[in-house]
């Protein structure tokens, strides 16, 4: 329990009535959820739900949250603040009662005014529906973002889009990923105040009319043929242990006129509400789709909503300033979560120069100083780019300013490079190769004062590749801001046991300060400390283990090494090589049962976009290779595949405690940063994994000797790709990977079927675009270090507790301290909490 709270709580205890809707103390919570459940859900308590029993308590917590976020707005209000504003497309912010309870400090309170109500929080807890408003990476890192930067007192708002149906949940049937429909709202959603009083009005189509102003200049009207309303639906993110609540503003589009009267009297009634379904169906759904960019008009539609939403907004509160337009970027820091909100450049102009006369220099130097981007990935694929005709006809005023921009802006490649045409041509903002298409990573990069990669070596190679023009113009422009990760939900709530031990070691204090886990540096050399750790690594392993029987079937040991790889299902990130190296220990097991292996459980988990094909038969191959490995008395004494579906945040956090090893295992020069590595590592995890992303770093961080590497590094990759890359040739050197893939050929994990799993064999004997082959061997080779490093547990803990000592850097906190100083020059407010 935090100070603050431990002196309110103490303070009532002593008989004082402590105040039903914010009071911290047992009877306090007690009375309040009792209340809720009778005046806020008319329940009757004997017939009360589980579910009921949470609402009940949501709104308890929710009120507790709301006291602080007033007076954490009423501070903005005084203070002469400048506000992070983070654009995002999507926010994966997981279930929200742990973590409220965890950063009010009343977790223990809750837990026993529930016990007293015969009720168990942890059941409770599990009622929570997550809003998965995301699909994976990028979507959780802006969830970790704004939760650090409400836990280190900065004023910031989270923008983004109010899905109706989240990322799908999984289901597996026969071993194939199903997607369902995520009707997460369907019982109400307790975190979320609706704001239709400070609605927005968002234009789309029509044309652009110019007319000489009275003062003979040319003014530009944007004529719309459909107008949209966007609702704002705020959640409140409170930080851990301080009292600022900042806002989680998403935005639900609605028809301006939900119901056409004339319409409905000619009978007409599907026109009748023809506007209504055309204008929700902006905010209808998240596309689920990870890396892979399908162009489609829905899709910038949802961009432009909630953009336009966020920034009129913005521009509504600065008005309330009174402080000048010319002042906005000394208020307002916006960050372009990828290229998805990079309308906003456009749009900030459109609304500067067309609805507020500002002059076009002005306008520009505001814009620039104001944004700032983020890319999240290498793979071409993943850039969006927009056909001419399709922006022209979605947004016409913006694609003039586009143009705009993008002649003055070649006016000064023109200058720095004369004569350079190919280099125009490179970093014009419109490919003008074939079709014609808008670049949205271009206009962000043009557009921002900054632009950032994820980790070192992501920000190196953007650099030397598809950022390389840009960083030749504006050397000082492109910057690293490694990711991070809140150890709030990923440590301290997610592993209870670990955080009681090293809190009884170390005091509290690391849980906001990271880096204070060194403390643990010296405690890994004593015995006594070593096995407190392995058991709780141990019961942390029966948790998912219990799981894992329940969501699967599939029954396994807690003592056994647990080996896991979850993420969304992507060839770059290679589920298919550890699949590999499964198959060629079962190979192994099956030449000699009698072979000496360490026992080990694979874990998988993730998504596939549902329209990619190969990442669907990657989930198939593992259920057939689980299929195969579990049922066979000779190998399933040793080894067991189980694939956890519908990998998501709530599931996570019983996985990433669970984790002897952690699989980071993408082909160098693909994963832009990762954040699942760091969040295993927190949890004493040791990775194997190549040098890409933040592994280069968490490797640097934890020694060499605590991380198992191999593979080739990007460079290596790369040098392999010009001198052209041949898989067969790694295939008939190596006759364990032969047999391996000979065996998936055979049908041996698809139940005879020797298509099934084709497409996957063929891609990887022709292209084997990410390197499977080239790398199989060190990666087997190293995986068998890890069985023999796996066989002494003294030095195996040693190094686990190492890995958690060390990885301090990887906490959010870190990431939004950087931010703040060198991007945004935000700075705190202190929010005090009076009674
Ligand atoms: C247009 C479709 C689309 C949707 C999402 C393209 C690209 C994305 C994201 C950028 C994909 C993503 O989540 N990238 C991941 O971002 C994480 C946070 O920075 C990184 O840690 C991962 O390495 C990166 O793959």
């Amino acid at each position: 329990m935090t100070t603050q709270n431990r002196i309110a709580a103490a303070g009532f205890q002593r008989g004082a009535s402590d105040p039903v809707r914010t009071g911290l103390s047992v009877q306090a919570i007690k009375r309040a959820v009792l209340d809720n459940l009778t005046f806020h859900l008319g329940r009757m308590q004997r017939l009360a739900t589980p579910h009921d029993y949470y609402m009940a308590l949501a709104y308890a917590v929710r009120d507790r949250l709301l006291q602080r976020w007033m007076q954490t707005h009423e501070a903005y209000a005084k203070h002469e603040v400048k506000v992070a504003c983070y654009l995002s497309a999507e926010f994966l912010v997981g279930p929200h009662l742990g973590t409220n309870l965890i950063n009010l400090g009343i977790e223990d309170a809750v837990r026993d005014a529930l016990s007293e109500l015969g009720l168990d929080l942890d059941a409770i807890l599990d009622e929570e529906e997550e809003p998965g408003l995301g699909n994976g990476g990028l979507g959780r890192l802006a969830a970790c973002y704004l939760e650090s930067l409400a836990t280190l007192e900065m004023p910031s708002v989270g923008y983004g889009i109010r899905y109706e149906f989240g990322i799908f949940d999984q289901e597996i049937h026969d071993g194939w990923q199903v997607e369902i429909t995520d009707k997460w709202l369907r019982s109400g959603n307790p975190w979320e105040i609706v704001r239709p009083d400070i609605a927005c009005a968002v234009k789309f189509g029509g044309h652009v009319e110019t007319s000489a102003d009275a003062t003979g200049g040319q003014r530009t009207r944007w004529v719309p043929a459909q107008v949209v309303k966007g609702i704002p639906y705020d959640t409140p993110i409170l930080g851990y242990d301080v009292s600022t609540c900042n806002t989680l503003r998403l935005w639900s589009a609605e028809a301006c006129e939900s119901f056409d009267f004339q319409a409905f009297n000619v009978g007409d009634y599907y026109r009748a509400v023809d506007e209504k379904i055309v204008s929700e169906t902006i905010s209808k759904v998240l596309y689920p789709n990870d890396d892979q960019a399908r162009g489609k008009k829905l899709r910038l539609a949802q961009q432009y909503f909630f953009v336009s939403c966020s920034i009129q907004d913005m521009l509504r509160v600065h008005g309330l300033s009174g402080a000048p337009l010319e002042r906005f970027a000394d208020r307002f820091a916006i960050q372009l979560n990828d290229t998805h909100p990079s309308i906003a450049i456009a749009e900030l102009m459109r609304i500067l120069v067309d609805e507020r006369g500002m002059e076009w220099e002005r306008a520009w130097d505001v814009t620039q100083r104001a944004c700032g981007y983020t890319n999240h990935t290498l793979l071409p694929e993943a850039l969006e780019t927009w056909p001419l005709p399709m922006f022209r006809e979605m947004l016409p005023r913006h694609l003039e300013i586009i143009f705009e921009i993008n002649r003055r802006f070649l006016d000064e490649v023109r200058l720095r490079f004369p004569g350079d045409d190919a280099r125009l041509a490179r970093m014009s903002l419109i490919d003008e190769t074939g079709e014609k298409r808008v670049r949205m990573a271009h206009l962000a990069c043009v557009g921002s004062h900054a632009i950032n990669g994820v980790a070192a070596l992501h920000t190196d190679l953007l650099k030397m590749s598809i950022l390389a023009d840009f960083h030749a113009m504006w050397p000082s422009r492109v910057v690293n801001k490694t990711n991070g990760v809140t150890p709030r939900r990923f440590v301290r709530l997610a592993n209870p046991g670990l955080s009681t031990l090293v809190s009884s070691f170390i005091g509290e204090s690391w849980v906001r300060d990271l880096d204070q886990l060194h403390g643990l540096e010296r405690l890994a050399e004593e015995v006594d400390f070593r096995q407190r750790w392995r058991e709780v690594k141990l019961d942390n392993k029966r948790r998912l283990a219990k799981a894992i029987s329940a969501r699967t079937g599939l029954e396994v040991p807690p003592e056994w090494m647990f080996d896991i790889q979850v993420k969304r299902i992507h060839e770059y990130k290679r589920q298919h090589l550890n699949v590999l190296h499964i198959i060629t220990l079962y190979a192994r097991l099956k030449r000699n049962p009698a072979l000496e292996i360490s026992p080990r459980v694979f874990v998988f988990g993730g998504k596939a976009a549902p329209g990619y094909d190969r990442a669907k038969r990657i989930i198939r191959l593992i259920h057939g290779v689980g299929e195969v490995v579990n049922a066979d008395p000779e190998t399933n004494g040793r080894l067991r595949v189980a694939f956890m579906p519908d990998f998501n945040v709530k599931i996570a956090h019983i996985i990433y405690p669970a984790a002897d090893l952690s699989e980071q295992i993408s082909t160098a020069g693909k994963e832009a940063s990762g954040t699942g590595n760091m969040k295993f590592a927190m949890n004493g995890a040791l990775t194997i994994g190549t040098l890409d992303g933040a592994n280069v770093e968490i490797r640097q961080a934890v020694g060499q000797q605590n991380f198992f590497l191999f593979g080739l590094n990007a460079h290596e990759v790369e040098q392999l790709r010009r001198s052209g890359y041949r898989p067969q040739d790694y295939i008939e050197d190596n006759p364990e990977l032969a047999e391996a893939i000979q065996l998936i050929r055979d049908g041996v994990f698809s139940r005879g079927d020797r298509d099934m799993f084709r497409p996957l064999l063929d891609d990887l004997l022709q292209r084997d675009e990410f390197f499977l082959c080239a790398d199989y061997a060190d990666y087997v080779q190293c995986q068998d270090s890890v069985a023999s490093a796996w066989r002494d547990p003294e030095a195996w803990s040693r190094m686990s507790i190492l890995n958690s000592a060390r990885t301090g850097e990887f906490s959010s906190d870190r990431a939004i301290r950087e931010y703040c100083k060198e991007i945004w020059g935000v700075r705190p407010v202190r929010v005090h909490l009076d009674d």
